[in-house]
């Protein structure tokens, strides 16, 4: 047994990965693969809770696993596998289910949004989601979970759930702490600035792919909602600038008093023109790595394959445990 403590975390393939996502989830994991044991997952069954294209959640499937790797995650110290080939997690998430009160289900915030929103797909799957989630850790003993901060109440969830399974049936579910990067674990959208950048947004101008044009990146950054005030300062009142900010320092390395220091006294242009080089930047290793990557199909699925295997063991040897326990009669 590895002395490493274990991490899980994934990415639903819904859309296009943005830099939200990069930023708040993806790029915290690169700087953890040495430490820890890492399963990165792509949480396709997840996906489906809101209805997706057959083919186009395929070809995204396996986009996500080639952005992993292009972001630095490196399959030979990870375990990098889609969600529905370990049939585990879909059985774990039905013991769990069996767990779980409506009524605490009903309260989160993701499926509150959703449903309030009017949306006409309310299907039980939405309900149920953060439960999936919660088998999807729990499977893995992980010890730690890195998410944006969007995901804080899920986690919640699952820690509830693991600790009512071990005080039910007896010890079994290592409960899980929630990684939040300190500084940036929530990138707003660029034209409203007040809600996070989603990858299911229709405002295309609000979000930048972590895959597309330079050009693009470089335009929607330009046209990017500020505020009239004109200054480059980190505060509450200039929502518009503070993420920009926040952009600009996590994708340099530039602390925020130096980039405000370096832009006193000057307009939202330079800044602006300045942010869209950082960005372009920062990404070009990611979107040039990805290009590769996508052409050579036959290395992706050998580590997909070799990935569910992995996972496999590792799940299933939970499977077993919580099966015997709540009593079912062992194979
Ligand atoms: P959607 O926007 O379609 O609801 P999502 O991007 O929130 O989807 P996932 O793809 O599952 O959903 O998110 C993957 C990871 O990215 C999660 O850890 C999530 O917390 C993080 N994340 C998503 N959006 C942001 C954001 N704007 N800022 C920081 N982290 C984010
Ligand atoms: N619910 C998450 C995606 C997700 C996840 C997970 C994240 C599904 N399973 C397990 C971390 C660990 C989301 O909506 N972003």
């Amino acid at each position: 047994m590895s002395e490493k403590k274990v991490i899980f975390s994934g990415v639903k393939p819904t859309g296009e990965p943005t830099l939200g996502n990069y930023l708040g989830a993806i790029k915290n994991w690169v700087a953890l693969q040495d430490e820890y044991e890492c399963y990165y997952c792509i949480v396709d069954l997840h996906a489906i809770t809101v209805p997706q294209e057959p083919k186009d959640l395929r070809r995204r499937s396996l986009e996500v696993l080639a952005q992993y790797i292009a972001s630095g995650i490196e399959p030979e110290k990870n375990t990098l596998f889609f969600q529905s080939h370990v049939s585990a997690h879909a059985e774990l998430a039905w013991v769990l289910d069996c767990i779980s009160y409506m009524g605490q289900l009903g309260r989160m915030t993701q499926y509150k949004e959703k449903s309030q929103k009017g949306e006409e797909n309310l299907n039980a799957g939405l309900f149920t989601y953060p439960v999936l989630m919660a088998a999807d850790i729990l499977l893995y003993q992980a010890d730690l979970v890195p998410v944006g901060d969007d995901q804080k109440q899920h986690l919640e969830l699952a820690r509830d759930l693991a600790i009512r399974f071990n005080n039910r049936y007896s010890e079994t579910f290592k409960v899980p702490d929630i990684y939040v990067s300190k500084f940036g674990s929530r990138i707003m959208g660029l034209q409203n600035p007040l809600s996070k950048m989603s990858k299911s947004g229709d405002d295309e101008n609000d979000y930048i792919l972590l895959i597309e044009d330079n050009d693009t990146t470089v335009r929607k950054i330009k046209r990017a909602v500020t505020d009239s005030i004109g200054l480059v300062k980190y505060s509450d009142e200039q929502p518009g600038i503070k993420n920009l900010i926040t952009i600009y320092s996590k994708l340099s390395g530039e602390s925020i008093e130096e980039i405000e220091s370096k832009y006193e006294g000057q307009g939202y242009g330079k800044f602006k023109t300045d942010l869209s080089e950082v960005v372009v930047e920062g990404l070009k290793p990611v979107r040039e790595k990805f290009a590769d990557l996508m052409k050579n199909k036959d290395y992706l699925e050998k580590i997909y394959t070799e990935g569910a295997k992995q996972a496999e063991y590792v799940a299933n040897k939970t499977l077993r445990k919580v099966y015997k326990k709540v009593g079912f009669i062992p194979r």
